[in-house]
Order: structure tokens, then sequence, then C-alpha cells
């Protein structure tokens, strides 16, 4: 008998796959920081890693098993064979090309749904009860994309969406009024990025609407500016990649927040990227964000904002852009 024989004996098998297991595809800066920010908040303690690149993927494994006893005992595997994702529960996408310096989302639809045709049908083939959440971008169109490719229902298929955009608008609240970012109540809508809609209307601190303070509040009438923020928040990534490259922590950190809602079927509220056709008179077939209610089945619901006229205008035009974009896809 081996050494393992001698010291341990056997009373039952150990179940392979957990609950809470998640793939992450793409080992790139968001890549990893995702999973970096799932292992480190305790999210799931089963995490799988997948990429092409063999021997990137093979060095990020090894040094984030290395870091496994300050990490709760978390396994960490990695492949690039799809075998190695089954029974997850959660799938994140972050595979694919980034923006360059100036490029806009939009430039990476057609490389990044060529990457995707390769992923999807892998992933639902080894775990066809996951849900998929989509972070390559453009991430509206991509979140279209897995829905297309993976016949998955509605619900199970979510982009990130503008949760980012909503926690870098509620920090530069925060830096305005000197409140804390989770007591800055405020929500953008509608595309990741360019044409992101800031419903200032519902912004508010404990209640209090900053538009029942100043009705001008956010538009350009505003004479202290407060629009800027929003002008800033669609600026940002633009901003952070200019300076460092890409972008990584704030995802990293918004993926394992959505990722934690998920799993632990939370009921938690967040703006994803969700099959939007017949909400705020939008009557195409686009993924845009709205606030969701996530939980173990992924969107349970969505929460119908009291919009102005002027917000749902906006929200129109972006499902108007995403949709034209779409029709050009070649898939
Ligand atoms: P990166 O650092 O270039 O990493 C991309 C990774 O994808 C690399 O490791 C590639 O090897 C891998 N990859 C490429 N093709 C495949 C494939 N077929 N199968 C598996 N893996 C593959 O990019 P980075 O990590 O910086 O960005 C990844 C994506 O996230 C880009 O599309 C970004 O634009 C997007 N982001 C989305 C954000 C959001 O808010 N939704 C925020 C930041 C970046």
């Amino acid at each position: 008998s081996t050494l393992k024989e001698k010291l341990l004996s056997v009373v039952a098998e150990p179940i392979t796959t957990g609950k809470n297991k998640i793939t992450v595809v793409g080992v790139g800066q968001v890549g990893m920081a995702c999973a970096f920010s799932i292992l480190t908040n305790n999210v799931s303690n089963e995490v799988v890693l997948i990429d092409v690149m063999a021997d990137k993927l093979k060095g990020e494994m090894m040094d984030l098993q290395h870091g496994s006893s300050f990490l709760n005992n978390a396994r960490i595997n990695a492949s690039t064979d799809y075998a190695a994702t089954a029974n997850s529960s959660l799938c994140v996408i972050t595979a694919g090309a980034r923006q360059r310096e100036g490029e806009t989302r939009l430039d990476l639809v057609q490389r990044n749904t060529d990457i995707f045709k390769g992923i999807i049908p892998q992933l639902v083939k080894f775990s066809p009860n996951a849900i998929l959440l989509v972070v390559s971008n453009p991430v509206d169109i991509l979140t279209y994309v897995a829905w297309k490719l993976s016949g998955f229902p509605k619900n199970r298929v979510i982009g990130s969406g503008t949760n980012l955009d909503s926690a870098r608008f509620r920090f530069l609240l925060s830096q305005k009024l000197n409140v804390a970012p989770t007591s800055c109540h405020g929500w953008i809508i509608g595309e990741h990025g360019d044409t992101s809609v800031p419903v200032w209307s519902g912004v508010n601190v404990a209640g209090v609407r900053l538009r029942d303070l100043d009705e001008n509040v956010g538009t350009e009438k505003d004479s202290e500016n407060f629009g800027d923020i929003h002008k800033q928040v669609v600026q940002s990534a633009y901003k952070v990649i200019q300076l460092k490259g890409y972008t990584s922590w704030a995802i990293g950190l918004s993926i394992s927040n959505l990722a934690s809602a998920i799993l632990r079927n939370s009921g938690q509220v967040h703006a994803v990227s969700t099959m939007c056709n017949g909400l705020h008179g939008i009557s195409e077939e686009v993924f845009l964000s709205v606030p969701c209610v996530l939980g173990e089945s992924g969107v349970t619901c969505i929460v119908q904002q009291k919009l102005t006229q002027k917000e749902q205008d906006l929200l129109k035009k972006s499902a108007v852009a995403m949709h034209d974009v779409q029709t050009g896809l070649k898939f």
C-alpha cells in the first residue's frame, strides 16, 4: 500500500464538483483580475481557467495555486481543454481582443464574434445549465452573440454591461459630495461605454433626489456641472488605457460582485446587460443594461425604472445603434 493509503482510510469518495464552480475564459489582464477578485472575496472555492496560450495559462494557474493556502484552500485548475470546465455554475467570458489606444469598443466586434464561435458551444457542451457572464467588448453585442450561439434562455445569458459604469459614476459622485460611493445612488443604463445613459432623474443620497434640490442637475443648464461626471465615466476606459494600457481591477471587482450575487442567490440589483426587447419602447432584439435582480437562475426580474422622455429616447437610440451593428455580423 502507498503512503497515502497508510495515512488515509477512505470513508466515502469525495464529490468532485461543488456547486459554486466558476470558469473564467481568457487569462489576460481582465480574466486574471476577475479570477483574483473571485478568489480573494471567497465567492468560489473552485475556479477553472481557460485560454489558448498554454504556457501563460499554466503560469497563471501555478502562481494562483501557490497562494491557495491564503485563499481558503480554493481549488484552482486550468486547461486548454473545455472538459475541465464541466458542471460549472457560472462561466465568465473575458477572451478576445481589447481596445487599442483610440479604438472604440465597437471596432472589436467581428474579431471577437469569431472568437466566441470557438468558445460558447464548448461551454454549453460541458455546462448545459450554467449562467454565461460576458465581459469581452463590445459587451452588449457579444452578449447577444453568446445568447444566439448558446441557445440558452435569456435569463441565463448576462453581460457585465453598465455595472462598471454605474460604479464609476458613484465613485465620482462620492468625490464631489464627500459621501461614500455605496451611499451615492445612481444608475447608468443602456450601452456599456460611449452611448450610456445616466438616469439623473433618480440620482439620490438617502432618498433625497438631487433633481428635487436643483431641477437642472446633470443638464447643460447646471451651473455646478454635475453632468461632467457622466462625461468622465464615458472617458474612463479610454483614459485608463492611455495611462496603463488596459483596465483590470475595477472590472475584476465588479465581476466578482456579480458572481457573488448569482451564486449566493442574493436578489441583489445590478445594472447588467439583458434582453431589452419590449422594454422602455425598445422594439429590437438587443441586450442593454437595466437594473436586474440577480439570483441562481441569472436575471430573475427587471426593475421598471420611471424614465424621463429624454432618458427613454437616449436608450432607444442606443438600441437602434446596437441593432445596426448586429445585422452586419457574420455568424
Ligand atoms: P488581453 O490581456 O489581451 O487578454 C485576452 C485573452 O484572451 C488572452 O490571454 C488571449 O490568449 C485570450 N484569448 C484569445 N482568443 C481566445 C480563445 N479563442 N479562447 C480562449 N482565450 C482566448 O485582454 P484584456 O484581458 O485586457 O481584455 C479582455 C476583454 O475584456 C477585451 O475584449 C476588453 O475590451 C474587455 N473588457 C471589458 C470590460 C467591461 O466592462 N465589459 C472592461 C475591461 C475590458
